[in-house]
């Protein structure tokens, strides 16, 4: 593990890379030393829990968790750690998230974790919410994230039309 790891993603089956690489894909766009990792609440719950124990020595930020089914690993982790963890639900059959959704959303009080959309758009999301976390301490950071805003500004802007090709 490389020491300049700031945020990790997790992530419960190797079937969810597709998914979670997208926040790995944000955060090395922004520049954000990451590193991705299989680690299950279930199949591998020590191997999560030393995971956990050790992120604050480790200088994490954040940790981005995405699970589906009986979705535990965010809530598994965030009990072990202070370090924000950031929840994806990701969509598997038959019920297509909402089991994720609402085991990563209904934490009991005192143990938080933030929870994002299923599936993509959360894994993107959860990696923008750790950049504009770093960001409240890092003025380069926060020129990157207001980059970005523009960005996606200026591409509707230039590109109104849905019928044209952009
Ligand atoms: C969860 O169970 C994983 O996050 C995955 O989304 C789901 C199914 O896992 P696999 O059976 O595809 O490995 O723990």
């Amino acid at each position: 593990m490389g020491d300049n790891v700031r945020v990790g993603v997790l992530m419960g089956s190797r079937n969810d890379w597709e998914t979670m690489k997208r926040a790995v894909d944000v955060l090395e766009s922004f520049g954000i030393g990451c590193e991705a990792r299989v680690l299950s609440a279930h199949r591998t719950p020590g191997l999560a829990a030393e995971y956990a124990d050790a992120a604050e020595s480790r200088g994490l930020v954040a940790i981005i968790a995405g699970a589906g089914m009986a979705a535990h690993l965010a809530g598994a982790l965030a009990g072990r750690t202070t370090v924000p963890i950031l929840g994806v639900p990701l969509s598997s059959d038959p019920l297509r998230g909402m089991d994720a959704l609402l085991a990563t959303v209904q934490m009991p009080k005192g143990i938080p974790v933030a929870t994002f959309a299923i599936g993509g758009a959360g894994a993107t999301n959860a990696a923008l919410f750790a950049v504009a976390m770093i960001a409240t301490t890092d003025p380069e950071m926060r020129r990157k994230l207001a980059a970005y805003r523009a960005k996606q500004i200026e591409d509707v802007v230039q590109n109104p039309d849905p019928r044209s090709d952009g």
